[in-house]
């Protein structure tokens, strides 16, 4: 149902918290279903490690969100926001090699190549990012084929040199340099880190069959959303510690990259992502009540420690 309801006011009453959990517990326990160890055991296990490690949830929580918001059920979209995570935690693991950011950390454990090796664990993510795409074609329901071969295309977009490895190439040249620009900067976040983004809430409104009018606006929502994430991120690197990261604090700074602190500073990055989250909410001002989490969702982009 349409409303003129203000979400921004609405999503005051909102418990993201018990929501948040809510939707973490449905998550959890269908990425544990979803890859079981069998034979060679030691792929599946490095799989498992990195996948059930906690993490916010972020990316499936978006996909069943929005594909909720627009009619669609959270079973319609379930793996597919499985699938988002097991790419998300494929990039985390290549993120992490000692040929990209050589981090000992992440999400309050050792590494993947910390504990398997630098051979498996570029497997385990290479075997995550196939499994992703066929856990889609497999094992989604009463969504018209169309829609879900939709959906697969647009992952495979926004994961590869048009997504997520442009992104982190650019990130990976940028080391060191003293004079990129906000434009560049924005290049690689919108790529390295908005693209995913972008197709877990395109990807939810595609599968629950949505109009285009729908996608245009809530893929600027998502857009805004992702840019405001990522200088969350860069902000948190600076201001937050390794027990509240999960991960190793202060890596931009010791890799001398391009952070949004280092080009506008800690106030006016905060001030650029606060404006990012208030123009990705106003597109969702004709959903009224029913696009509270959303709403809530963006704002605790902004608001999160870790
Ligand atoms: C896709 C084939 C292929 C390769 C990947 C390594 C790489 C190429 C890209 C790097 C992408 C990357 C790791 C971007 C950073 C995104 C980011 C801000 C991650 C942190 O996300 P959170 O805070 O983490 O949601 P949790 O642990 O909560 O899930």
């Amino acid at each position: 149902m349409v409303t003129t309801d203000n979400p921004q006011a609405l999503s005051q009453d909102f418990d993201l918290k018990a929501y948040l959990q809510n939707q973490q517990a449905i998550v959890e326990a269908a990425l544990d279903q979803a890859i079981l160890v069998t034979e060679p055991p030691k792929i599946y296990e490095a799989m498992r490690y990195s996948l059930l490690a906690g993490g916010k949830r972020l990316r499936p929580i978006l996909c069943l969100a929005t594909c909720e918001l627009l009619g669609g059920t959270g079973a319609m979209a379930l793996p597919t926001a499985c699938a988002l995570e097991m790419i998300h935690t494929m990039s985390l693991i290549h993120d992490d090699l000692p040929a990209m950011d050589n981090d000992d950390y992440r999400r309050g454990k050792l590494t993947n190549h910390k504990v398997y090796g630098e051979d498996i664990a570029i497997l385990a993510g290479d075997a995550l990012l196939a499994y992703a795409f066929e856990f889609i074609a497999d094992r989604t329901e009463n969504v018209p084929p169309a829609q879900v071969l939709q959906v697969i295309a647009r992952l495979g977009r926004a994961v590869g040199a048009a997504g997520l490895v442009g992104g982190q190439v650019v990130d990976l040249e940028s080391e060191g340099k003293t004079d990129i620009t906000v434009e560049e900067l924005s290049f690689i976040h919108t790529h390295k880190t908005g693209a995913l983004l972008e197709v877990c809430v395109t990807s939810g409104a595609i599968l629950a069959g949505a109009a285009a009018a729908d996608l245009d606006r809530l893929t600027r929502y998502a857009q805004n959303i992702g840019l405001a994430f990522q200088i969350i991120d860069d902000i948190l690197d600076i201001t937050a510690t390794q027990e509240e990261l999960g991960k190793t604090a202060g890596k931009d700074l010791q890799a001398e990259k391009a952070t949004y602190p280092k080009l506008l500073g800690l106030e006016g990055s905060r001030q650029r992502a606060d404006q990012l989250v208030g123009e990705a909410i106003a597109q969702l001002e004709p959903y009224g009540s029913a696009a509270m989490p959303l709403v809530a969702i963006a704002q605790f982009i902004t608001a999160r420690k870790n």
